[in-house]
């Protein structure tokens, strides 16, 4: 489905006036709103590809209807996405899941779309029809150096679909670790996946990055052997300067301050990128924002705090990426939602009164400290996201229009109702 700019337009004309009235009271509000509003409109959060289709549980599936069949497909729903909130240029690929059977031509498609290629990903968590070796005892960790080597092969060879599309960086993720007390020597399971890790490694092109991925559980109950952000920490330093850790929020023993941990690894220049989402238990992997909204915000306050102390780049010095799944909703309402989460809570950190919550820091002022947060946090600062939105020609409320244009029933129509995308 093709969404016409003209009709984006057409849409916004209704709640314009509205919208000038909130941004003009809040712009008055704030300083440097300008500046803050083009921050915004570059900052880009990239759709896995992962999540187009509807996602389910180990109990079931309940699909929703005109899921994108193909990779085309799926670069087609992140073109609509993004052309209804212009935050949405990017993809990150997993791979065997979405493998480009034509590179030159998925680049092409996903150009047209203004859309680039973020973190390729490898998947060594799952057993692929015809492969050799069963990853049921781990991938890089195995006992056994075959299963090993298919591991790094693996790796290597999405690194280099990812090098015909363009992309620059890689996110492994391993569920490899044990399941019982006893199965696994830990300090083995280690050694041998930092070794597997360095061949990776070896094999990054020179302005490429790894992201090493951490996880406390899931698939593994008792150990894993990249478990929290201490040991991904520990692989990225000792691969070496292109490797860093990536932050799954859902990824975290309850109560983890996640803020905390973001500001250490960018103290230490091993914060490569993020999955966002959100969760009440565990790796839920529920829409942004939607359970922890203070958290996320406390996340980005730590975010802009930390890259600003480095000059760091907001929108392409770290990799901005979504991993939810999305049950019972319609995926990409899920995923409109979770971006403006993220928009917002970005947009807050940037109100931040740094040089106030310094003092009050300096002074012990706990009370004043907590003020200048709250003051960002409660502040409604849609008015600002929706305006960055306008100035780049995309749509005031996007939930809104994608349902005024009824995307989701032009997509079942053209795909049917029975279409199902890869991903878990
Ligand atoms: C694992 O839970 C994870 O967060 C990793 O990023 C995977 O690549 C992704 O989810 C999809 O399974
Ligand atoms: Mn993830």
């Amino acid at each position: 489905m093709q969404v016409e700019n003209y009709k984006i337009q057409e849409l916004n004309e209704a709640g314009l006036s509205a919208h000038r009235r909130r941004f003009e009271y809040l712009a008055s509000e704030i300083s440097n709103a300008e500046g803050i509003l083009q921050k915004l409109i570059d900052f880009q959060v990239a759709i896995p590809s992962w999540a187009l289709g509807t996602g389910g549980t180990r109990f079931g599936r309940f699909g929703g209807g005109g899921e994108p069949r193909s990779l085309e497909e799926k670069i087609e729903d992140i073109g609509l996405l993004h052309k209804l909130n212009n935050s949405s240029g990017a993809i990150s690929l997993h791979i065997p899941w979405d493998i480009p059977s034509n590179a030159a031509n998925i680049k092409a498609l996903a150009a047209q779309h203004g859309i680039r290629f973020d973190a390729m990903n490898s998947n060594t968590f799952q057993d692929q029809p015809n492969q050799k070796h069963s990853y049921k005892f781990g991938s890089m960790q195995h006992v056994d150096k075959a299963v090993r080597q298919q591991a790094i092969d693996h790796n290597i060879e999405v690194i280099k679909y990812g090098v015909e599309l363009g992309s620059e960086s890689l996110t492994v993720w391993l569920s490899d670790g044990s399941c019982f007390p006893g199965q696994l020597n830990f300090r083995k399971a280690f050694q041998n996946t930092l070794e597997g890790l360095q061949e990776v490694y070896a094999a990054l092109p020179d302005d490429w990055k790894m992201f090493v991925e951490y996880k406390a559980f899931e698939p593994n109950f008792y150990s894993t052997t990249v478990g929290d952000w201490g040991q991904s920490f520990l692989y990225a330093n000792k691969l070496g300067p292109k490797a860093f850790t990536l932050v799954d929020l859902g990824h975290h023993l309850p109560n983890a301050n996640i803020e905390q941990i973001v500001a250490l690894l960018l103290m230490e220049e091993k914060l490569g990128g993020f999955h966002f989402n959100d969760s009440k238990y565990g790796d839920d992997d529920l829409t942004v924002g939607s359970i922890k909204p203070y958290q996320l915000f406390l996340i980005f306050n730590e975010l802009v705090e930390g890259m600003d102390a480095r000059g760091m780049n907001h929108s392409t010095d770290l990799g901005w990426m979504i991993d939810a799944s999305h049950n019972v909703k319609d995926p990409l309402e899920d995923l409109l939602q979770s971006v403006e989460a993220i928009m917002l809570a970005y947009a807050q950190a940037l109100l931040v009164d740094r040089e106030a919550l310094n003092e009050a820091q300096q002074k012990n002022d706990v009370v004043r400290a907590q003020e200048i947060l709250q003051q960002a946090f409660r502040t409604d600062v849609r008015p600002l996201v929706a305006e960055a939105r306008l100035r780049a020609g995309a749509a005031l409320q996007p939930l809104q229009v994608y349902r005024q244009l009824k995307v989701r029933e032009n997509l079942v129509q053209e795909r049917g109702l029975k279409t199902v995308a890869t991903g878990l």
